[in-house]
């Protein structure tokens, strides 16, 4: 017996031994990801034309990736948007639309979201402040207790020790600690501190940490690193409040309104969430232009906090072994459109920040203008890191863009809303559909051949347009 077990030991020792041999000699060690989520930034980035907004970091990584200028969320709003990132699928049932669209639904499809896929694949995955809807991953009272929001997915998932008692309050953090009062509280502030007078200083200094201690780990790793800013409240040190001239931020290009009665907005997270407006921002152009000032403020101080980490992430040399992808999960209108928030299916609240870089990337610095969807990122991960790809992920590898930033996909982008809302995106046209009991009550139409920002179009001018494009709608719809 103790020689059966000794031949056993021995033959088991030389299939370990030819297993490491093999696998030295194949393949180098996997590509990491570090995925940087930023909360509810519009397409603002100085390295897209916006000249009035101040993102030298981004900027910088832009000249090394590919930036893609027309990237499209498949959802509005902060928790579906990433359900539909790390589902890989977009919101058709309604299901998919709420905040607590991973929690309601995870148990159909959680054992293969993006974070589980690559744990099963050898990873150790860990995200770090808002990457779900749920920073921290629990959905209880303040989010600091209940039930797991995605189980079994990350190694590690936490918000940083930090002055803010809950998740909760610091996702919609003032400085020091301060929660907000639903309601009551500012819609911006500017305080006279450090980084760390706002959570994100936290979330960044915690990333940092974590990337030197990557630096000692055996296994590929996928980083999720969620900023929190510039979601309201429109908050950041007073020093990016002081980089602006507040005369030199225009005011909001207001091309229209809304004409159909089942796209009136109401502004409701801004206008009922929060509280002390002197005004309506529509009516009140100071207020306009201080809401458009602490949201560019907000956007410099994240900037500068991604900026911290990828300097360390290059003083650490990861860049030639790691995957980085920047991604906002939404836009935001500052007044397009009358509309003052997210929650709509136009253009500036669907189109969102998307960069990527990977080692030895072939034209790094050229921008893609095609038509891309957070879905994409699901199998372009797993195409760059060679793994296989779920099946029922939706969206295609940018793989082609990667490589060649002219590349062209012929794909259009779609996203959903409440109310029975959903929209498709060609390169020349957008229709939104209004369907509130499955019934059309009614259609808007915006065309981009002539003016990249969209002329809004009546769809009885244009049948075969509208009808080709609802036909596109039902096909992803059935
Ligand atoms: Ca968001």
């Amino acid at each position: 017996m103790k020689k059966i077990l000794l031949q056993l030991l021995f033959v088991l020792a030389f299939i370990y031994g030819c297993q490491t041999v093999s696998e030295d000699q194949e393949s180098q060690r996997p590509y990491n990801i570090l995925f940087i989520s930023i909360d509810d930034l519009r397409n603002d980035l100085g390295a897209l034309g916006v000249d009035y907004v101040f993102t030298p970091h981004m900027d910088s990584f832009a000249e090394g990736a590919r930036l893609f200028s027309r990237h499209y969320v498949q959802v509005p709003t902060c928790g579906s948007s990433r359900a539909a990132l790390i589902r890989g699928q977009r919101a058709t049932d309604p299901a998919y639309l709420p905040n607590r669209a991973i929690a309601n639904t995870h148990e159909e499809w959680g054992h293969r979201s993006l974070p589980v896929w690559f744990r099963e694949h050898g990873y150790l995955t860990l995200s770090l402040g808002k990457i779900t809807h749920y920073p921290g991953g629990l959905t209880g009272e303040g989010w600091a207790e209940g039930p797991e929001e995605l189980p079994g997915a990350w190694d590690r998932i936490w918000v940083p020790d930090s002055p803010w008692e809950t998740p909760e309050d610091m996702m919609h953090g003032y400085a020091n600690g301060e929660p907000r009062e639903r309601g009551k509280s500012p819609t911006w502030q500017a305080f006279d501190g450090p980084d760390t007078a706002y959570p994100d200083g936290w979330v960044a200094n915690d990333a940092i940490d974590v990337l030197e201690e990557l630096t000692e780990n055996s296994d590929p790793w996928f980083f999720a690193v969620g900023f929190f800013k510039p979601h309201l409240p429109f908050a950041a040190p007073q020093r990016y409040f002081d980089m602006y001239n507040p005369g030199d931020i225009p005011e909001p290009e207001v091309t229209d309104t809304p004409l159909s009665p089942s796209s009136w907005h109401g502004s409701g997270e801004m206008m009922n969430n929060y509280g002390q407006h002197p005004g309506d921002p529509n009516e009140d152009r100071t207020y306009a232009r201080q809401l458009r000032h602490a949201y560019a403020a907000a956007t410099s101080y994240v900037d500068a906090q991604v900026g911290r980490v990828l300097d360390k992430f290059r003083e650490l040399g990861m860049g030639d072994n790691t995957i980085v992808v920047i991604w906002s999960d939404h836009g935001f209108a500052l007044g397009e459109q009358g509309i003052w928030g997210k929650h709509s299916l136009y253009e500036v609240a669907l189109k969102s920040p998307m960069l990527i870089r990977y080692p030895g990337m072939n034209a790094p610095g050229e921008l893609s203008e095609t038509i891309v969807e957070t879905i994409d990122i699901f199998p372009t991960l797993t195409d760059l890191a060679g793994l296989p790809t779920p099946e029922e992920v939706e969206g295609h590898s940018l793989r082609d863009q990667l490589e060649d930033p002219g590349a062209i996909s012929n794909k259009p982008a779609y996203a959903h809303w409440t109310r029975g809302q959903s929209t498709v995106r060609t390169d020349e046209w957008r229709l939104i559909a209004h369907r509130p009991e499955g019934d059309i009550e009614g259609f808007e139409l915006f065309d981009f051949r002539e003016d990249e920002d969209g002329v809004r179009a009546d769809p009885d001018d244009y049948p075969d347009i509208v009808e080709s494009l609802l036909e596109r709608l039902n096909e992803i719809e059935q």
